[in-house]
């Protein structure tokens, strides 16, 4: 059985070595040392993985194996050019695996599919931009047409993006945001007042206690272990919640550790609740009752009376609600024991300061609002909340989703950000709510889209329900992607395509007034600036802001109040508007000059919560029900190693111990023994959600250490076993990680993938 506590540490001196190795063999000698120095550098490009800050102090290195692996995909040798599409038909590539796709290299040449046409044939930029506009101008109502966003563009791409949606006279903005973060940012705003974490670097520095909850920052967010490791050196105590005991959380070195690496590994949880998938809500109520009953006995030092009082709202009746809550049913639910909660708590209580880090693990689930909610109503109850070491830190995703939220990149803009929008470049922006990544799923799905532009991304993919999603995206009538590699989504179109191909973060960006650099925004709301400094892999790539200025240009014609081919000749007068639109961005261009860049303020920082009462409210949220009929499991969907969300680099998933095999499915040794399967055995699965049964076949059963009735599989692998309709209460997030499903002996034949 493959068990997270048995096998090599994580991290250690092997992931460096591996990261090199990938590296060279995908970049050469030469681009891989190129790239990989200049990486996080404060004169460099922020890597276009993760976006955990980087430390003040960088060191010469400051990169991990994934970041490494995300940079050598970027820079590899391989094409797709021309000759490339030439030879492959469009029907062809789509029977390819995605991995396949991914593998054949940064796409060369603006490329068009015709109508009616089998093949991709290059195309200019000119005639591109032409045609696009030729099909978007007799295009009835703009919001027939949906602008997607993936989280790596630059604040200057997605700023301009949004502006050519809102010229053209749309908020249709969906973003990866929505497959992902999105129950945070609903959750928080709620609470705090602010969708976004309240803590910086510094403030980790200082936490008595760190709790990670649903994270798996071994291979997703490698660099915070430095960050982690330095706070367990300090005598911070960490504890970690999920249901899969993560070797990374367990047993790590880490790769700039020498300690890490002679002693064989570092246990980063001093504390681990192996809560059961979906659980969370229980969980925290748990250790909150526990907390709430300390009080009782205690008395005045275990809550922060003098916050609760001047800060917050809605104690008493969280109070009331967590004293009526049985531990029987809390107990049951989260599946951790009531020693285990004893022991969560009495770190919490014994903890000055507290940060709580979480990510995906919380906010794919029916309840996912309700999950972060109660870390904060757990956290207010102490006043960890605007004092230094102590805070929400929602742990993001993509290198610069965060900010691309913060440049506008949303569906349902503040109304201030509309009115200065249309006062900087003197029109009258389109007020109508548009559709987030569900909505325009369903609006495409029924015919009521004509147009699908994409910023990066792979909608085809990342999204549930692949049967009515790619429908819809073939009712599309028009495709344009703004895109580094090939992917799935490029082929599942409508009647004509477009792939517009960009340079990545890596790769130098000249323009008219000479190089330029863009800026992003970390997980932290710092912003800082990104300069790529390797050759663009061919002479015809254009940058994310000259491509969408070029789209734009064209499509919006004299009707564009916007001097756009001006704005991209430098990017400081992109900058310049943002700044006079962006609160928070004021003066832009000096403060990112300086050193380490800015930080966005947030009122929640220093206490001042910016919600209708003006203070931090508690929410009341029932235990949430996910009932299961016999034989029935609650599965979840996790990344392996060895991908960065549907860019798989390898079947292989190292710290799990799954080699060459991505279509498994991790259950407790009790189940299968049950359920008389055997370990090893091929299982078709059916899932039961709101928007009916779905099947994936041929998963093999891998034993695994997670509680009882629970399982895992592998995202992207298990999407279509989630349908459209079944999303979060009010964040509208697909339900990835609670996803009902029963089990039956495969017919089919084995497969590999
Ligand atoms: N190398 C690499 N880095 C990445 C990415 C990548 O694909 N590869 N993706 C980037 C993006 S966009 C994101 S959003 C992040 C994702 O980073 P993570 O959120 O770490 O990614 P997931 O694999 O989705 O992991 C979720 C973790 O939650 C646990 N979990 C599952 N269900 C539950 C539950 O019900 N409760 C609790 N408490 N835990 C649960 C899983 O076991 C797993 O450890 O990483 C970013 N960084
Ligand atoms: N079952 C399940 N599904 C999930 C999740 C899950 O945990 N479980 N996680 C969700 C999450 S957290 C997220 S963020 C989404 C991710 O959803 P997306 O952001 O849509 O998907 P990615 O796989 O990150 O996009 C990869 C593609 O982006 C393009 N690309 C890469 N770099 C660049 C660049 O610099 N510029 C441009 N223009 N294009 C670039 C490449 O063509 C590449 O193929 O998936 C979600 N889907
Ligand atoms: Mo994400």
């Amino acid at each position: 059985m493959s068990s997270g506590s048995s096998g090599p540490p994580a991290g250690g001196l092997g992931a460096v070595t591996r990261a090199l190795r990938v590296a060279l063999h995908e970049a050469g000698a030469l681009g891989a040392w190129r790239g990989l120095s200049r990486m996080n550098q404060a004169d460099g490009f922020d890597c276009p993985g993760c976006a955990w800050p980087d430390p003040a102090r960088r060191s010469r290195i400051e990169f991990c194996e994934n970041g490494a692996k995300h940079v050598a995909h970027e820079a590899t040798r391989r094409r797709a050019d021309p000759d490339f599409f030439t030879r492959h038909p469009i029907p062809q590539l789509l029977v390819r695996s995605d991995r396949w796709l991914e593998a054949q290299g940064r796409i060369a040449q603006p490329m068009r599919r015709r109508p009616g046409s089998d093949h991709y044939e290059p195309v200019s930029w000119e005639a591109a931009f032409a045609r696009i506009a030729e099909r978007l101008q007799v295009v009835a109502d703009p919001d027939r047409v949906v602008f997607y966003t993936s989280g790596r563009a630059s604040n200057e791409a997605a700023f301009l993006w949004q502006l050519f949606a809102r010229q053209l006279g749309t908020n249709n903005l969906p973003d990866c945001s929505n497959l992902c973060h999105e129950s945070s940012g609903t959750a928080l705003k709620e609470s705090i007042g602010v969708g976004k974490g309240t803590v910086g670097l510094a403030d980790f520095a200082r936490a008595d206690a760190i709790f990670l909850i649903g994270q798996n920052p071994g291979s997703n967010h490698p660099r915070m272990f430095t960050t982690l490791i330095e706070a367990k050196r300090r005598g911070c105590r960490i504890v970690a919640v999920n249901p899969l005991r993560e070797r990374s959380l367990e047993r790590f070195a880490h790769p700039k550790d020498p300690i890490g690496v002679v002693t064989g590994g570092t246990s980063i949880a001093d504390c681990f609740l192996q809560v059961r998938v979906g659980g969370d809500v229980a969980l925290l109520q748990a250790v909150a009752k526990e907390v709430l009953e300390a009080a009782g006995r205690a008395g005045a030092r275990v809550l922060d009376h003098d916050f609760l009082e001047r800060h917050t709202e809605g104690f008493e009746d969280y109070r009331a609600a967590i004293e009526a809550t049985a531990w029987d049913d809390l107990l049951e639910q989260s599946g951790v024991s009531r020693d285990a909660i004893r022991e969560a708590a009495r770190i919490y209580l014994e903890s000055e300061r507290v940060i709580a880090c979480w990510c995906m693990g919380l906010t794919q689930h029916k309840h996912a609002v309700a999950n972060v909610q109660e870390i904060v109503n757990l956290l207010l109850l102490r006043g960890n909340l605007g004092v230094p070491g102590a805070g929400v830190c929602p742990v993001r995703g993509h290198s610069n989703v965060q900010g691309d939220r913060t440049m506008g990149v949303t569906p349902e803009p503040a109304t201030g950000f509309l009115e200065d929008l249309g006062r900087e470049f003197h029109f009258a922006p389109p007020t109508v709510p548009g559709l987030d990544s569900v909505g325009a799923i369903r609006a495409m799905a029924e015919g009521r889209v004509d147009a699908f532009l994409a910023l990066g991304g792979n909608f085809a993919v990342a999204t549930p329900d692949w049967e009515t999603t790619r429908a819809g995206l073939r009712r599309c009538g028009t495709s344009v992607q703004i895109a580094t590699t090939l992917n799935r989504s490029h082929l599942v179109t409508g009647e004509e395509a477009f792939l517009l191909p960009c340079l990545g973060r890596s790769e130098r960006d000249e323009q008219a007034c000479g190089p330029q650099t863009v800026s992003v925004e970390n997980s932290m709301s710092v912003v800082h600036p990104s300069r790529g400094s390797l050759p663009p892999a061919t002479s015809y790539l254009r940058s994310e802001p000259a491509i969408v200025a070029g789209l734009a240009r064209a499509v919006l014609a004299s009707r564009s109040t916007v001097a756009w081919d001006w704005l991209v000749e430098d990017y400081d007068r992109i900058r310049a508007s943002i700044a006079r639109v962006v609160p928070g961005c004021e003066d832009m261009n000096r403060r990112l000059r300086k050193p380490g860049g800015f930080v966005l303020p947030s009122g929640a920082r220093s206490r001042r919560f910016e919600t209708p009462s003006g203070r931090a409210r508690f929410h009341v949220h029932p235990l949430p029900r996910i009932p299961l009929e016999p034989g029935q499991l609650l599965l979840t969907t996790i990344r392996s190693h060895d991908q960065f969300n549907t860019t798989v680099y390898s079947s292989d998933d190292r710290y799990r111990g799954i080699s060459g095999d991505r279509r498994v499915l991790f259950l407790n040794p009790e189940d299968v023994a049950e359920a008389g399967l055997d370990a090893g055995a091929r299982v078709d699965v059916t899932s039961h959600l709101a928007g009916g049964r779905r099947h994936l076949a041929g998963l093999r059963i891998v034993p695994y250490d997670l509680p009882r009735r629970c399982a895992a599989a592998y995202f992207p692998e298990a999407n279509p076993l989630v349908p459209v309709d079944s999303f979060a209460d009010g964040s509208r997030t697909p339900t990835y990680k609670s996803i009902v499903i029963s089990l039956a002996p495969s017919a089919g034949p084995d497969r590999e993938d």
